[in-house]
């Protein structure tokens, strides 16, 4: 068996040996231009000419949970792409969220400002029944983190395409049901992946609709958010802050006003990393399992985008 790997921004180095050490019989090797063709590719924001170079791949694993970059390539209409699925992703989403979430209501980033200046305040307790969150996206990563902020016992919405059942939350699904959506909640988490339909979704509009003193979480992809939308909302008092995670352009730029923005937090694309052994060990089996000739889960609906 020929695996070849080609992972933009990541050292290819440690993955190449943690494969070897996984599938001992098999040849794999970082893709140049001109590799023979291999059974299965490893990838991470590939150029297109590796897949015009590999018309006979079986599979095209993502060590990502995100598609969006791969799906803006020409890809065979056959061809199988996996996605990660969880591989440890989760729990770094509801630590993340539930941390972001926590931070803002109870006023911890105001702590951080008090304390540089040495002031000591007090912040009277405030309604976390005021404090509802909205979790735009229900799949491996949303459905946790809707569990994992439930816990804290804030009232919880979530928004998926097709129609969910989660203890604890309540579910919205469908463009017909995202208006009641937004307007119950006030904490916006978004964890939708990026296809063609949510593309901006995060507006003037849809921003608009939250609950005053709105807040946006925002862990999926920087296309989502139309940029001066969200910081012309927080200017305006409307909405009281944002944790953005993705940018549009990635590294955020040092001109982007999001950097000095004192409502605006910032963090590098690092809500939930890909866990190498996590990834490698979910990869190889999904690669047994499909010589055994069986069915494997994550595997990406062309049609849908994710
Ligand atoms: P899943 O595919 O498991 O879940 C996607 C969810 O979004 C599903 O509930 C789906 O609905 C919903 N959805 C998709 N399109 C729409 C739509 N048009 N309207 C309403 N709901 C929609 O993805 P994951 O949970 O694994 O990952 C989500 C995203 O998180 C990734 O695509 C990636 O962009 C981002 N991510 C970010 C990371 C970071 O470090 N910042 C790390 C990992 C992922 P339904 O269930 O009905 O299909
Ligand atoms: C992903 C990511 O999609 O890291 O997995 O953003």
């Amino acid at each position: 068996m020929r695996i070849v790997f080609s992972c933009t921004g990541t050292k290819a180095e440690p993955w190449l040996r943690s494969l070897r050490m996984a599938l001992p019989d098999a040849q794999i090797e970082e893709w140049a231009p001109g590799a023979p063709q291999a059974d299965y590719a490893v990838v991470w924001a590939p150029p297109q000419t590796l897949l015009d170079e590999q018309p006979k791949l079986k599979a095209m694993f993502n060590i990502g949970a995100g598609v969006d970059a791969l799906m803006r390539l020409r890809l065979p209409a056959d061809l199988p792409i996996v996605r990660l699925d969880d591989a440890g992703m989760s729990v770094q989403m509801a630590e993340y969220v539930c941390h972001a979430v926590i931070r803002h209501y109870r006023e911890l980033d105001v702590c951080e400002v008090d304390e540089a200046r040495q002031r000591w305040s007090y912040h009277p307790p405030r309604l976390r029944s005021d404090f509802s969150v909205g979790i735009m996206g229900l799949g491996v990563l949303g459905e946790r983190v809707a569990k994992a902020v439930a816990a804290f016992e804030f009232p919880v919405n979530g928004w998926s395409r097709s129609p969910k059942s989660i203890d604890g939350v309540r579910c919205f699904h469908g463009q017909d049901q995202f208006h009641d959506f937004l307007a119950a909640t006030r904490i916006l988490v978004c964890l939708v992946p990026l296809t063609p339909d949510t593309v901006g979704v995060l507006n003037r509009d849809s921003l608009g609709r939250l609950k005053p003193g709105g807040y946006v979480i925002n862990v999926a992809r920087g296309a989502h958010v139309v940029d001066e939308d969200l910081i012309a909302l927080v200017d305006s008092g409307h909405l009281a802050g944002a944790t953005l995670d993705v940018f549009h352009t990635e590294p955020l730029p040092p001109e982007h006003p999001y950097w000095q923005h004192p409502k605006i937090t910032v963090t590098p694309h690092t809500s939930a990393r890909t866990e190498r052994e996590l990834s490698i060990g979910q990869i190889v089996q999904k690669i047994q399992a499909l010589e055994r000739g069986e069915k494997i889960a994550g595997v990406v609906d062309l049609g849908k985008g994710y």
